[in-house]
């Protein structure tokens, strides 16, 4: 029995008063679905059975190139960051594991970490690396690149770096490794893009290598940032070829904000799942670039048809199918712990519209090319309000109905703000 962060009864008297309506809301819903042959407590289910993983980096509050502005209580290592994120899980029922990120995070004692991580009911999730950025205890700067440096006493410092992140990730029950590098240029002609992809396949091929049986490493393209001309790993396609290179363990992760403006994602989604590199997501939301704004505040639409590629590829491969799913943003503005509630919600409420798009229906329009059919098919999924599908998932498994007023209600943010003196300055951590 896991430890609770908010006290149930709170939580249950919150879904009390909120209960009647929610009930009512469920009946007029499910009845409604029943009309079109589904089940609403299949969906129910499947909502229940969801969860995506935290990361610890979100629970602080994060900045911009130009400031940071601190917020009430941010936590100030890896075990306040836990304490946030059972919060969220908690309250949300849909977030059950936390992504880590080695220094950030690095534990004195990962078997009491990892302890402490269970005793709230949290699991590990992938393990992130760092190397866009110096380290403290390393003798060689990444600030002409990582994995792809020219110098390789640089990037066996990379290697080493990444093979120890796997090697606390067992220790913490995690059984996968992102690797996200910020290598590439600013200048036309500073590096050769050959030779760079070269030298990052090799150094990632000793990575790949320490890699036990039972873990996946995710390669994290990105198309610009902190480079501003050219990326090693820009985007799908060359991470498609790196995963490709190195082996069915290594799979590729798309972060949604890091495409162009107008990139089709869903479709790069389809691609990657049909030739077996589809690793996960890092869920986010953005206008302009990698805003790393809260998943679905922006473009819920974009998200839908994510997932509709989802539920199609689970369908058509369902051994095939296991990608990771995970949060990856930002909080500037907002409390981190109310926009990674809000963003766990969305995204699931992306996945039980997809569950309920029409796909023998949709099938047959598109083979008789019945396009404006096809369309409304889609549509007609996505316009209808799961709303109390998730509230009831999240009352079955002791969440709070309104998790975020039952948040506001509990004083948690107010508690922590007198626990925990402000931090000035930068360092809430760059995604
Ligand atoms: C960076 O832009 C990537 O999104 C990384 O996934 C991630 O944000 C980073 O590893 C956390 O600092
Ligand atoms: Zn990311
Ligand atoms: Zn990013
Ligand atoms: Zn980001």
């Amino acid at each position: 029995m896991a430890d609770k962060q908010i006290d149930p009864a709170l939580i249950a008297d919150h879904n009390q008063n909120a209960l009647a309506d929610m009930l009512a809301d469920y009946d007029a819903l499910g009845a409604k679905l029943a009309r079109q042959n589904v089940d609403i407590e299949q969906l129910t289910q499947k909502a229940v059975d969801f969860g995506v993983a935290i990361p610890s980096w979100g629970v602080g509050t994060g900045g911009t190139r130009f400031a940071r502005f601190p917020g009430l209580g941010e936590p100030r290592n890896i075990y306040e960051k836990l304490a946030d994120c059972a919060v969220i899980a908690q309250l949300s029922q849909a977030t059950p594991t936390v992504s880590l990120h080695i220094p950030w995070d690095r534990p004195d004692d990962p078997a009491e970490l990892r302890e402490t991580a269970a005793s709230w009911g949290l699991g590990i999730d992938a393990m992130n690396s760092n190397t866009f950025q110096d380290h403290d205890d390393m003798p060689l700067s990444f600030k002409y690149g990582s994995l792809s440096h020219t110098d390789e006493a640089v990037r066996e410092q990379a290697i080493a770096h990444n093979i120890d992140c796997i090697e606390i990730g067992q220790k913490l029950g995690s059984k996968a490794l992102t690797v996200w590098i910020g290598d590439g240029t600013n200048f036309p002609g500073q590096q050769s893009f050959t030779r760079s992809f070269e030298r990052y396949l090799e150094a990632m091929k000793k990575v790949y290598a320490a890699l036990p049986d039972d873990w996946r490493v995710f390669i994290e393209h990105k198309i610009y940032e902190p480079a501003f001309y050219s990326t090693v790993i820009q985007d799908w396609g060359s991470n498609y070829l790196a995963a490709k290179e190195l082996g069915d363990k290594a799979q590729c992760l798309v972060d949604l904000g890091h495409h162009a403006p107008g990139v089709n994602i869903e479709m790069i989604v389809a691609r990657l799942f049909q030739f077996g590199k589809l690793g996960g997501f890092h869920f986010n939301d953005s206008k302009y670039g990698d805003d790393d704004l809260d998943a679905g505040s922006i473009n819920p639409y974009q998200l839908f048809l994510v997932f509709n590629e989802l539920v199609d590829a689970e369908l058509s491969n369902p051994s095939g199918f296991n990608p990771a799913y995970m949060l990856d943003q930002s909080h500037n503005v907002t409390d981190p712990i109310e926009s990674l509630i809000s963003s766990a919600v969305e995204v699931q409420r992306a996945y039980i519209q997809a569950l309920l798009v029409d796909r023998a229906k949709l099938a047959d329009y598109q083979d008789t090319n019945d396009v404006m059919m096809a369309n409304r098919t889609l549509k007609s999924a996505y316009i209808t309000d799961v709303s109390p599908i998730l509230a009831m998932a999240r009352h079955r498994a002791g969440g709070a109905i309104d998790p975020i007023t039952t948040y506001r209600a509990t004083g948690y943010r107010e508690t922590v703000g007198k626990q925990r003196p402000a931090r000035k300055g930068s360092g809430g951590g760059i995604v």
